[in-house]
Order: C-alpha cells, then sequence, then structure tokens
C-alpha cells in the first residue's frame, strides 16, 4: 500500500457543536476540509491504531464521498478492520450498537442529523468513542485544537471500496467489511422488546401503525424490524427509501415536519392507531396517537413509569436522566419510584457517565429523543418499539396511556419556541443580558409568577467531576413552572435561540387546555424578560414543537 502525507492549510472553524461537527455540504468541499477534521480525529483518538473502528452515515448527499475518504485515511494511520453498513448506510443507534457488540475503539458516523441534506444542505461528522457514546467534551476540544493548526495528512492511494453488497475486501492490510446495516440492531431489539406480543396485535389486525421514515436512514430498519419481522401490513413504512435530499424534506420529526404521517393519522375513520417518525440518523422519535401528540418529554416520564412492564427492563430502573430544558414530568416519576434524577445540560453526551457508571436506566431529552443503557445513542426505533410494546401489554391506544399518566403525576405542559437565523451577535448580547438578570429577578414577580430561582446552569458530572458551565439560562417560578433560554449547538447559521416554557398542572380538571393557551401567561413573561422582539426584531418564533 503506498501512503501520500500531504500538506494542508488549517481551517479555524472546526469546532464541534452539541452533537459532532456540522456545516454546510459546500463547507465540507472546500479543499481538504474533510481531510484536515478526519485526520484530527485520528490524531487525538490514538487508540484506533491496531483497532476496529465502525463506520457509516445517513445516507445523505456527500456521505459515500466521505466514507470513501476517510476509508484511505484510516488505512493509513494504522486502523486494522473497518466495518462500513452497506451502501454506507447505519443510524447512529446502529453504530452505537456495533461498536459495543464487536468492541471496536470507535465510530464514525457521517450525519447532520434531522437537519435538511442535498448540495446545498447540511453535512456531518461524529465521532463515537468506545462505549458507543458520543466523544466527551475533552476529545471534541483536542480535535479542535489540532484541527487549528494542523499541517498534514496522511492518506492511502487506492480504489474506490464498492459499498453497494456485502463483501470484505482490503486497502494494505486493512480489512473493510462491508456488513448488513440492520440485523445487529434488529437483533439487539429483539432481546429488549416482547416481539411475540407485538406481532400478534398487528397480525390480529388489532393494531395499524404507520411509521414516517422521512426518506432518511430509518428506512431499511423500519422496513426489516416493523413490516418483516414483526408483521406489520406492508406500507406501514412511508418514505422508507433513503434519500440523498431526503426527497426535498426537513427530516425531523415533529408535527411541523411529518405533516404526511400526521395527515394520515387525523383522517378520520380507518386511519392508523399508532404512528412514529424518525430522524436522518435514526437516533430521534416523535411518537402520536389519533389527533394526539404525545411531548418528548412526557413520553420520557411514561417510559419510566412502565418500564418494569417490558422484558428487556423487567427488573425496574436504577435512576434516570434528562437535560436541562427537558420538563420535569420524569422528575415526578423518579420521586414516586426512589430513584435518582439527573438534570444534566443538553447532549447526549452527558449521559454517557451515567450509563456507563450504572446510575441509570433510562434518559431523555425534549428534542424527540430517548433511550436507555442498551447503547450510548438515543434510539429513534427502540423508543417506538417500546411503545409498541407497552401499547400491546396494556391493550390502550396512546391517548388512553398519555392521560392516564397525566392522572396519576399531574401534566407539564411544554412547549419550546425557536427563533432562527439570527444575526450570532445579537443572540450573544440578549443571553449575556439574561445573564446578567439571573440574581436580580430572584424574588420579583411577572404576570402573578414569583421568581423562586434564576442562574445559568452548570453541571458537575458526578463520576468524573468535570464542569461544564453556561448551559442555559433557567428561571423556576415558585409554583415549579420554569422557563429556559439557551442557543442551539446544532445549527448552521447564525444562531438559533430556543426558549423552553413549562407549568405544572395537577388538577385534571385542567388537562385539557391547547398547550399555547395553557402557557400564554408565561409566553408573554418570556418574551419580555428577554426581549426578544424588540432585540431580534422578531414578532413570532420560527418554530413552535
Ligand atoms: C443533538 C444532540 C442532542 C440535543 C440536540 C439539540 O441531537 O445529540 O443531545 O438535544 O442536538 O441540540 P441543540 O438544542 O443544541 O440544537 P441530534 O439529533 O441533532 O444529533
Amino acid at each position: 500500500m503506498k501512503t501520500n502525507t500531504i500538506s494542508t492549510t488549517p481551517y479555524t472553524d472546526q469546532k464541534p457543536g452539541t452533537s459532532g461537527l456540522r456545516k454546510k455540504v459546500t463547507e465540507f468541499q472546500q479543499p481538504n476540509y474533510l481531510e484536515n477534521f478526519v485526520q484530527s480525529i485520528f490524531n487525538v483518538a490514538t487508540e484506533l491504531t491496531g483497532q476496529l473502528l465502525i463506520l457509516g452515515g445517513d445516507g445523505r448527499y456527500y456521505n459515500d464521498h466521505a466514507i470513501q475518504i476517510i476509508l484511505k485515511i484510516a488505512a493509513a494511520n494504522g486502523i486494522q478492520q473497518v466495518m462500513v453498513g452497506e451502501n454506507g448506510l447505519l443510524s447512529t443507534p446502529a453504530v452505537s450498537c456495533l461498536i459495543r457488540k464487536y468492541k471496536a475503539a470507535g465510530g464514525i458516523i457521517l450525519s447532520a442529523s434531522h437537519n435538511p441534506g442535498g448540495p446545498d444542505g447540511d453535512f456531518g461528522i461524529k465521532f463515537n468513542i468506545a462505549n458507543g457514546g458520543p466523544a466527551p467534551t475533552s476529545f471534541t476540544d483536542a480535535t479542535y485544537e489540532i484541527s487549528r493548526s494542523i499541517g498534514e495528512y496522511h492518506i492511502a492511494e487506492a480504489d474506490d471500496v464498492a459499498l453497494d453488497r456485502q463483501h470484505t475486501c482490503y486497502i494494505g492490510d486493512m480489512q473493510i467489511d462491508v456488513i448488513d446495516s440492520v440485523s445487529d440492531y434488529a437483533e439487539l431489539m429483539e432481546q429488549l422488546f416482547d416481539f411475540v406480543k407485538i406481532k400478534s396485535l398487528f397480525k390480529a389486525g388489532l393494531l395499524s401503525m404507520c411509521f414516517d421514515a422521512m426518506h432518511a436512514v430509518t428506512g431499511p430498519y423500519a422496513k426489516v424490524i416493523f413490516e418483516k419481522i414483526l408483521s406489520a401490513t406492508d406500507g406501514t413504512v412511508i418514505n422508507g427509501i433513503p434519500l440523498q435530499d431526503f426527497g426535498g424534506g426537513h427530516p425531523d420529526p415533529n408535527l411541523a415536519h411529518a405533516e404526511e404521517l400526521v395527515a394520515k393519522l387525523n383522517a378520520g375513520p380507518g386511519s392508523p392507531g399508532f404512528g412514529a417518525a424518525s430522524d436522518g440518523d435514526g437516533d430521534r422519535n416523535m411518537i402520536i396517537g389519533q389527533n394526539f401528540f404525545v411531548n418528548p418529554s412526557d413520553s420520557l416520564a411514561i417510559m419510566a413509569a412502565n418500564a418494569h412492564l417490558l422484558p428487556g427492563y423487567k427488573d425496574g430502573i436504577r435512576g434516570v436522566a434528562r437535560s436541562l430544558p427537558t420538563s420535569r414530568a420524569v422528575d415526578m416519576v423518579a420521586e414516586s419510584l426512589g430513584i435518582d434524577c439527573y438534570e444534566t445540560p443538553t447532549g447526549w453526551k452527558y449521559f454517557g457517565n451515567l450509563l456507563d457508571d450504572r446510575r441509570i436506566t433510562l434518559c431523555g431529552e425534549e428534542s424527540f429523543g430517548s433511550g436507555s443503557d442498551h447503547i450510548r445513542e438515543k434510539d429513534g426505533i427502540w423508543a417506538v418499539l417500546f411503545w409498541l410494546n407497552l401499547i400491546a401489554v396494556k391493550e390502550k391506544p396512546v391517548e388512553d396511556i398519555t392521560r392516564a399518566h397525566w392522572l396519576r403525576f399531574g401534566r407539564h405542559y411544554y412547549t419550546r419556541h425557536d427563533y432562527e437565523a439570527i444575526d450570532s451577535d445579537v443572540a450573544n448580547e440578549l443571553i449575556q443580558n439574561l445573564r446578567s438578570l439571573t440574581t436580580s429577578l430572584i424574588g420579583t414577580e411577572h404576570a402573578g409568577y414569583k421568581v423562586k430561582l434564576s442562574d445559568d446552569f452548570s453541571y458537575t458530572d458526578p463520576v468524573d467531576l468535570s464542569v461544564t458551565e453556561n448551559q442555559g439560562i433557567r428561571i423556576i417560578f415558585e409554583d415549579e413552572s420554569r422557563i429556559v433560554f439557551r442557543l442551539s449547538g446544532t445549527g448552521t447559521e447564525g444562531a438559533t435561540l430556543r426558549i423552553y416554557i413549562e407549568r405544572y398542572v395537577a388538577d385534571p380538571e385542567l388537562h385539557d387546555m391547547p398547550t399555547q393557551t395553557a402557557l400564554a401567561k408565561l409566553i408573554d413573561v418570556a418574551n419580555a424578560i428577554s426581549g426578544i422582539k424588540t432585540r431580534c426584531n422578531r414578532d413570532q418564533p420560527d418554530v413552535i414543537t
């Protein structure tokens, strides 16, 4: 094998965000942009030398090109073996599953998650470590530091590897296995859930379902698991063929972007009883019933309250964790179960230590992510199977299960308002201003809500004692209502301000209000305290979830 060392000039903007490096495809197409970042990863992850690497992506534009480059750089950096998904496809949870199952030293995932794809869309790279989870901040900081001064990268001279069939080949001494993207992951799911029970519901025609793969990576997984193994009817999976531009859509499983799915569920008599969707790389999920949406924070709480009913969790759960902006519905469940509930910064990587240290079994985020200790990523198909199994056990639809939960624990009304593509300086000033207000807000009253606590959230990891600061401004009121402000770490254009608003209502008589109505006063308070309208010159949020 001939290896070339290529001189290169560093880029100064390769700082990973909440989940890896995300940029426009056109930025990745700059000379050596991808190569620099990949070499920076290999420079930091020296544990990969002589070991196995898992590689795959969500199939978006630039996926195949990046895989060929990464294979050649991997060979030149002494990697012994790479497992690549057929057609370059691996969902984020499948990569985590494969790393753990085959004891790989790490994995590279090519995805910009729920961001749009195509030549004018977004692309991204994430590195996962040997526990199967996202690399911690110490790793991504080190990668960024190297990328700012990198002077050369190493790359093998070799032909491109055929990705369109399962086979084994070599670049020099490095073995490459192009593997079935689905089978190992499907096998793991079968160990966690009662497939026999779910299958009998589908076979008896007692349940119909629609799963929207949004032309992203979960299509092949959903076809095999739901239609083939579990016998859901053909056509249960819609938009099941992965496309480089996701069919022009936005592969974000929420009410706004999964509109075809929502329309099917709400079509009246004969419409499917259960609906779900997943995102670009298969780690997010949305759960809906007929004319009924399950808020992701509620979904986590319902999972925690019912996990013991499912085979994989029959001995109960050790503890739970949620990110700061996720509603505190799961806290109530943890309290009643007598288990710990951890509050972490936004980003799945913060759950890794808690899972590895066996402090928690379940974790989740408001951003349509939930997961468990079965892998170290959030997991879209897993969440759908969890709900299917729950429906099979309880013999009740999604809405009844959720309403029964509210009746027992009370309801956390919850919404997130996103203001997108704001000028970065304006957004930073807005957050800075809120930060400066926190202390003086305590004790003040706003539309009848009295501030009990206000700060900029800081997290001390209980396992390695690392401290992560400035993770979001939180304002907590005396009645336990909350407002949280933070800037997104996954956008690729300007800044996105996220405002999270939550109100707890115990009285079942008040569980039927429209969410935005129930939260109207708090929304006004959030807008007034932040000055969003005047500072950003915006009248309305771009997205409300
Ligand atoms: C990523 C992270 C999640 C995080 C989400 C939203 O999800 O993995 O942990 O909650 O971003 O982040 P932000 O609010 O900073 O945009 P994904 O699905 O995009 O990889």
